[in-house]
C-alpha cells in the first residue's frame, strides 16, 4: 500500500486511517510545493493533482473520504465502518460524506469570506453546518455513538483544523471530540509520523 503524502496536509486523514487498521504502508513524497503533484505520474493517479492518493496493487485511487472508506472496507478486522448489513451503516455514510461535502466547503467558505446562499449551497452555510455537527456531537463519544469509525477521522480532522484555524472555539462539544481523539493510539502514531515526516521535509 502506497500514499501519495505531504506532511501537514489532508494527507494526515489516510495516514490516520492507515494507522487505525494497523496495516503495512509506504510514504511517497508528494511535493506539493514544487509541482510533484502536477507531473503526467501523478495526474494519471488524481487528475485533480491533489494529495492524499492510494495505490493497492491495481487500485489507485483519491478524495480522503473515499480512501477512508475503501480501507475501512478492505479491513473490517478494524471495526472502523459498520458493515452493510449494520442499521448504522447508512448514518455512517452520512456523516463520512457530510466531512466533503458540508464540513469541508463550510470551512472554505468562511477563509474566502464570500456571502452564502443558504437554500441552494449544498451544505447550506457555515453556521448550519457547524450546528449540525456540534448537535450531534454533543450526544458522543463518537459521531455515531459508542463506535469509533472512519466518519471521525474525517471530521475529526475537519474539526482540528477548524480549531486551529479559529474558526471554531475550542469548548464543548468540540473540545471533547479532540480530547478523546487526542488521546486515541492510532491518532497518536499518526501524529508521531507527521512531525517526523515534516521535520525532514518541511
Ligand atoms: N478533496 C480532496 C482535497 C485534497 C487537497 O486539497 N489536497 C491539497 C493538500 S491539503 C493539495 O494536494 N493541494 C495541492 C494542489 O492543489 O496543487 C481530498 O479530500 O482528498
Amino acid at each position: 500500500m502506497k500514499l501519495y503524502y505531504w506532511p501537514r496536509t489532508r494527507a494526515f486523514r489516510a495516514l490516520w486511517m492507515l494507522e487505525e487498521t494497523g496495516c503495512d504502508y509506504e510514504l511517497v513524497p508528494v511535493d506539493i510545493r514544487n509541482g510533484d503533484q502536477r507531473t503526467p505520474a501523478f495526474r494519471h493517479i488524481n487528475p485533480l493533482m491533489k494529495i492524499p492518493a492510494i495505490e493497492d496493487g491495481p487500485v489507485t485511487m483519491a478524495e480522503s473520504a473515499a480512501i477512508l472508506m475503501y480501507l475501512a472496507d478492505k479491513h473490517p478486522e478494524g471495526k472502523l465502518a459498520p458493515d452493510s448489513a449494520d442499521p448504522k451503516r447508512g448514518r455512517f455514510l452520512q456523516w463520512l460524506f457530510f466531512g466533503s461535502a458540508c464540513l469541508e466547503p463550510a470551512m472554505a467558505e468562511r477563509f474566502a469570506g464570500s456571502k452564502p446562499n443558504t437554500f441552494s449551497f449544498g451544505w447550506g452555510d457555515f453556521t448550519r453546518v457547524t450546528q449540525a455537527l456540534q448537535d450531534e456531537l454533543a450526544r458522543g463519544p463518537w459521531i455515531l455513538g459508542d463506535q469509533f469509525t472512519a466518519a471521525d477521522i474525517m471530521l475529526g480532522d475537519g474539526a482540528r483544523i477548524a480549531v486551529e484555524a479559529g474558526l471554531w472555539e475550542r469548548r464543548p462539544p468540540i473540545s471533547d471530540y479532540l480530547d478523546r481523539i487526542a488521546a486515541r493510539p492510532g491518532f497518536q502514531r499518526a501524529l508521531a509520523v507527521d512531525n517526523a515526516q515534516a521535520a525532514a521535509l518541511l
